[in-house]
C-alpha cells in the first residue's frame, strides 16, 4: 500500500486530518488500533472552543454539531459557598459549545467512510521504520494480514498511550511532566443538567457539573488517584456533589440514575520537538493536559494545521519546519491556563494554609475584577489561532 500521508489513530487528531488532507486532494490512510464502535462510544470530552467548532464545520462534518450542539455564553465559580458567573460573551464576544467528543469522533467517521477513503479500524503491531529517510514507512496487521504502507509523512495521532512518540529514538525529546496528587471520579448521568457548567472548589475538594444534551448530565467530584469506586455507591456521590456544587439558598443538582462510572488520572506533559524526521506527532501523542480548563481535545485540533497541505500542493517545507515551534508556542499558553486553572480549583494535600487563602484570593480575583474575568475568559474561551 502506498499513500503520501499515514495517519495513526482515529481520534480528534487524526480524524481531522485526514478531512482537511482530502479537502485539499492530499491522500491519507488512517490506522486504528480499536473497533468503530469502541472509539464512538468512549466519553471523554465535550467543551468545543469557538475555532474548533469552526474547524470542524470548516472540514464539513460539522451539520449534526449545528444542529445538536449547545451553545454556552459563560461559567459559573463556585467557591466560599457563593456561585459567580463569568460571562464570555460579554467579555470575549465568543461561546463554547458543548458537544460530546464522541460524537465529534462519529462525524468525522461518517464523512470519511462516505467519501470512500481508507480508514482501517483494529490494526495491530503497528511499527514506524525509515523516519529519518525520505522513505518512511509504516508496517501493521489487519484482518490477520500483516501490510507495509509506504508513505511520504506520518502523523503521530495516537494519543497519549500511542507508539508514535516512543518510535522517535531515546534521548532526542525533551519530556516536561506534572504529575498531580488527585484524580476525577466522573459520572454521566440521566437527569436534566442546570443551566451552565459550574466549577466549584469546596473544603472537600473540586467539583464540575456540566452536560451533555437536554437530559444527559456530566459531574465530577476530586478523589484520590487510586479511589476505588466500590467505595463510591451512587447516594454518596450525589451527596458529595450536592455539597460541594449548589450554594445555600440556591438550587439543588437534579439527580437520576448513573449510567457510568470512571476515575480519570490527571497530568500535565509536553514533548518538545513535537516532530523526527517524517514523523509529525499531534494531539494527546505530544501534550496532555489536567481536564480543568477543557482544552484536550481542542489543543489537538489546534495542531492539525495545512502544513502537508502546502507541502503537497504549493511544494514548500516552510510549514512543516515550522510546524513544531508554531504549536509548542500556543500549547504552553494553554499549560500554563489549565495548571493555574486545577491548581485554583483543586485542594492539594501539601498545601499550606497560606497557600490555601492565596488561592482563595486568587479565585475571588478572576470571578470579581473585570481585568482578572478577563484574563479567564480570554483564555477558557481560547486564545486566538496565529
Ligand atoms: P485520542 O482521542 O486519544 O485518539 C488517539 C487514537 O489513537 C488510537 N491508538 C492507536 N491506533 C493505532 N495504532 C496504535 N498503536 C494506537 N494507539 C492508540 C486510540 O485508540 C485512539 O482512538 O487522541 P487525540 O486525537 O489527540 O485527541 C485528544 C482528546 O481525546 C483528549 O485531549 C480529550 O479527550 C481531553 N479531554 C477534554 N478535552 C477538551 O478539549 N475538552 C474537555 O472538556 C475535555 N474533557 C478530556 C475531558 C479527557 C478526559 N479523560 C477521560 C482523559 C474529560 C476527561 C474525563
Ligand atoms: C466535560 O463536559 O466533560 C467537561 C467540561 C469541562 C471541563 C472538563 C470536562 O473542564
Amino acid at each position: 500500500m502506498r499513500t503520501q500521508v499515514a495517519i495513526i489513530g482515529a481520534g480528534p487528531a487524526g480524524l481531522l486530518l485526514g478531512q482537511l488532507l482530502a479537502q485539499s486532494g492530499v491522500q491519507s490512510v488512517i490506522l486504528e488500533a480499536r473497533t468503530r464502535s469502541y472509539i464512538e462510544n468512549r466519553v471523554r470530552a465535550g467543551v468545543l472552543e469557538h475555532q474548533t467548532a469552526a474547524v470542524i464545520e470548516a472540514v464539513g462534518a460539522g451539520a449534526r454539531l449545528a444542529r445538536e450542539g449547545l451553545r454556552h455564553h459563560g461559567v459559573e465559580l463556585v467557591f466560599s459557598h457563593q456561585a459567580h458567573r463569568i460571562d464570555f460573551d460579554a467579555l470575549t464576544g465568543k461561546a463554547m459549545t458543548i458537544y460530546g467528543q464522541q460524537e465529534v469522533v462519529k462525524d468525522l467517521i461518517a464523512v470519511r467512510v462516505a467519501a470512500g477513503l481508507p480508514l482501517l479500524f483494529e490494526v495491530a503491531d503497528v511499527k514506524l521504520g525509515g523516519l529519518d529517510s525520505d522513505f518512511p514507512q509504516v508496517s501493521f496487521t489487519h484482518e490477520s494480514v500483516e501490510q507495509i504502507l509506504e508513505c511520504d509523512f506520518i502523523a503521530g495521532c495516537d494519543g497519549f498511550h500511542g507508539i508514535c512518540r516512543p518510535s522517535i529514538p531515546a534521548g532526542l525529546l525533551r519530556v516536561f511532566e506534572r504529575v498531580y496528587p488527585y484524580a476525577w471520579l466522573g459520572i454521566l448521568a440521566e437527569a436534566p443538567p442546570m443551566g451552565e457548567i459550574i466549577y466549584a472548589r469546596h473544603e472537600n475538594g473540586f467539583a464540575l457539573h456540566s452536560l451533555r444534551s437536554p437530559t444527559i448530565t456530566r459531574l465530577y467530584l476530586q478523589c484520590a488517584p487510586d479511589e476505588p469506586l466500590e467505595r463510591w455507591p451512587d447516594a454518596r456521590i450525589w451527596d458529595e456533589l450536592q455539597r460541594r456544587l449548589t450554594v445555600p439558598g440556591g438550587p439543588r443538582l437534579n439527580e437520576g440514575p448513573i449510567l457510568q462510572k470512571s476515575v480519570t488520572p490527571m497530568r500535565s506533559f509536553v514533548v518538545e520537538p513535537m516532530q523526527y524526521g517524517r514523523l509529525f506527532l499531534a494531539g494527546d501523542s505530544a501534550h496532555i493536559v489536567p481536564p480543568t480548563g477543557a482544552k484536550g481535545m481542542n489543543q489537538a485540533a489546534a495542531d492539525v494545521n495545512r502544513a502537508f497541505v502546502e507541502f503537497f500542493k504549493r511544494g514548500s517545507a516552510a510549514a512543516l519546519r515550522s510546524y513544531s515551534s508554531a504549536c509548542l508556542d500556543r500549547v504552553w499558553k494553554v499549560q500554563r491556563f489549565s495548571r493555574m486553572m486545577t491548581d485554583l480549583l483543586h485542594l492539594n494535600p501539601t498545601d499550606s494554609p497560606f497557600d490555601t487563602r492565596c488561592r482563595e484570593a486568587e479565585l475571588a480575583y478572576l470571578a470579581t475584577s473585570a481585568a482578572g474575568a478577563a484574563t479567564f475568559a480570554e483564555n477558557y474561551v481560547g486564545l486566538p489561532v496565529p
